[in-house]
């Protein structure tokens, strides 16, 4: 016993690395290892000859084991000793320069209207930008006749020839989200839909593909004077302004009626827009009473429901508030442009820390 005491010490003692380790652990202590052997044949001795040779055998297991542990423990350390003193990193080093992305001023103000309105009670809806004929006109009082289809320049999908349906569409306007919202949800609502529209059009300052936010309310007793307190809200915290007058022009609008566009008063000084004061008017928004056939389509009683709805462009919105002067330049994806105009990632809306930077 004490031959093999002596004998697996000192090979453990002599392991040079785990798998070596691991084989003297095998030939001692495993299944056919020369302790476990041993063990195996305690059930041939006499109890006399039992009674010394077990605890003796089952002391040496132990300290086999024990040893085997804190020399597993040591090799290990010693690796990574090892490693520690060939890998090493200088932590005063200067960092490698990192191209940090800033956030497009379009999302940035479509950011700054949906905060506005989400305190004023209003959620956000999105839909399909590939709409059906249904959603995108007639659902909204634009029958196949009507010149506002004509004039909107759509931008048609294309059918199989022999496919007699009518083709879907690029989406002219966000309106067929707040269709969707009507049928989905029922009055009343609440709702602003942000969101990219085409139209085939382009010049200075319009481009195929460009954003909108309209939004809807519809409830038993709203009003143009509801409307009106909304929107000035809305453009005084938009344009931090501490008052605004806006100036509502007899409009026509297939969705709405009456119908509305909504100016702002301001001034240009040197090229400098001003917001509020002065005596030039701004358009920034068209508006109305929604149609009750537009309610209808949408599955809502309008002789129990009403409810006003307005439309603006993000675009132009963003153009104005950030001194940006040309609507295709959003587009252009130059990223000398994206880092002067662009907002830093960290740096989004909320009304308590103030709208912008
Ligand atoms: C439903 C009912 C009514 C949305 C409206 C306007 C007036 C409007 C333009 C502003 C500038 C579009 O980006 S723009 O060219 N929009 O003038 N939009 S009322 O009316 C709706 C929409 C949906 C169900």
């Amino acid at each position: 016993m004490d031959d093999l005491r002596l004998k697996y010490i000192k090979a453990i003692s002599d392991a040079r690395d785990e798998n070596a380790l691991e084989d003297v652990r095998l030939a001692a202590l495993g299944k056919k290892g020369e302790v476990s052997l041993q063990m195996r044949e305690l059930g041939k001795m006499t109890p006399e000859e039992r009674k010394v040779a077990g605890p003796t055998l089952n002391a040496l297991k132990d300290e086999l084991n024990s040893a085997l542990n804190a020399k597993k423990t040591a090799l290990a350390d010693a690796v990574l000793n090892a490693r520690l003193e060939t890998e090493w990193l200088d932590v005063t080093l200067p960092s490698r320069a990192t191209n940090i992305g800033s956030v497009h001023p379009i999302s940035q103000v479509t950011e700054e209207v949906i905060s506005i309105f989400a305190d004023m009670g209003f959620s956000v809806a999105e839909g399909p930008r590939i709409e059906t004929d249904w959603y995108n006109f007639d659902a909204l009082n634009i029958p196949g006749h009507h010149p506002a289809r004509a004039e909107m320049d759509t931008f048609y999908m294309k059918r199989s020839s022999d496919d007699e349906r009518p083709p879907h569409v690029l989406r002219t306007h966000t309106s067929p989200v707040q269709v969707r919202t009507m049928e989905k949800s029922g009055a009343p609502i609440r709702v602003i839909c942000p969101g990219g529209v085409y139209r085939a059009d382009y010049d200075q300052t319009h481009t195929p593909m460009f954003h909108q936010v309209e939004g809807l309310a519809i409830d038993k007793d709203l009003s143009m004077a509801n409307l009106k307190w909304v929107l000035e809200q809305f453009v005084k915290i938009f344009f931090s302004v501490d008052d605004v007058e806006l100036r509502f022009r007899a409009s026509h609008f297939p969705f709405t009626e009456p119908s509305a566009e909504v100016d702002i008063r301001c001034s240009w000084d040197d090229g400098q827009l001003k917001i509020g004061e002065g005596n030039d008017w701004l358009e920034i928004l068209g508006s109305g009473m929604v149609h009750p056939k537009v309610l209808s389509a949408g599955g809502i009683d309008p002789n129990i429901w009403q409810g006003f709805a307005f439309g603006m462009g993000i675009d132009r919105i963003a153009m104005l508030k950030y001194g940006i002067p040309d609507l295709r330049s959003f587009f252009d994806s130059d990223l000398r442009w994206l880092r002067h105009y662009g907002f830093a990632s960290l740096d989004q809306p909320n009304l308590h820390a103030g709208l912008s930077r």
